[in-house]
């Protein structure tokens, strides 16, 4: 029998540039759905969604996608509050958003501290003869991050989405079985 309440209720960021991909990954993994065109965010826009791990552990994530338009930072901070982790988004095709991703990762330490879940992800793989940055230096800036993994995903196919989600999940019920040890 499937329970329906959730053993653990979670905060997750989405950060990243403007038009990196965040809202389109979570409107894949929340509704398997993609859409071609850019509406930017405005300030954020709140999501839920249940994942079941392996071990049957329910996990509900509330997902907070935050806008990356440079014209939203003077507000970004209000919605930090209370978050264990983020999915820190670059896009394949600008190298400049891999770049900045250790800008958003720093912003992310001095609102929520350092003992918080970090999944790096390159998105928009399917874009393969635009790609702009070297498998190199993925591996480079997720270890200059310390992120806890990395993943190259596609909003567009899917490829990969569920995954990094999952980590996030996984690895935030380890950290907190850990905590509460
Ligand atoms: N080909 C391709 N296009 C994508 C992918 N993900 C997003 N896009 C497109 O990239 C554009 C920006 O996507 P958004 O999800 O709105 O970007 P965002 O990061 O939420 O942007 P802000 O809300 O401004 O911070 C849209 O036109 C999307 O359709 C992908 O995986 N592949
Ligand atoms: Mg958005």
């Amino acid at each position: 029998m499937s329970k329906l309440q959730p053993d653990y209720n979670f905060k997750v960021l989405l950060l990243g540039d403007a038009a990196v991909g965040k809202t389109s990954l979570v409107q894949r993994f929340v509704h398997d759905r993609f859409d071609s065109s850019y509406l930017m965010t405005i300030g954020m826009e709140p999501s839920e969604k249940h994942v079941d791990l392996k071990d049957g552990t329910r996990v509900a994530l509330s997902i907070w996608d935050l806008a990356g338009q440079e014209r939203f930072r003077f507000i970004r901070h209000t919605f930090y509050t209370g978050a264990k982790a983020a999915l820190l988004v670059y896009d394949l095709t600008r190298a400049a958003t891999l770049k900045n991703v250790h800008k958003w990762s720093k912003e992310f330490i001095e609102n929520c501290g350092k003992d918080v879940v970090k999944i790096l992800v390159g998105n928009k793989e399917d874009l393969k003869d635009q790609i702009a940055v070297s498998k190199k230096e993925c591996e480079e800036a997720h270890t200059k991050m310390k992120s806890h993994n990395s993943f190259q995903t596609s909003a567009l196919t899917g490829a990969h989405v569920e995954e990094a989600f999952s980590e996030i999940a996984e690895r935030l019920v380890e950290q907190a079985k850990k905590l509460g040890a």
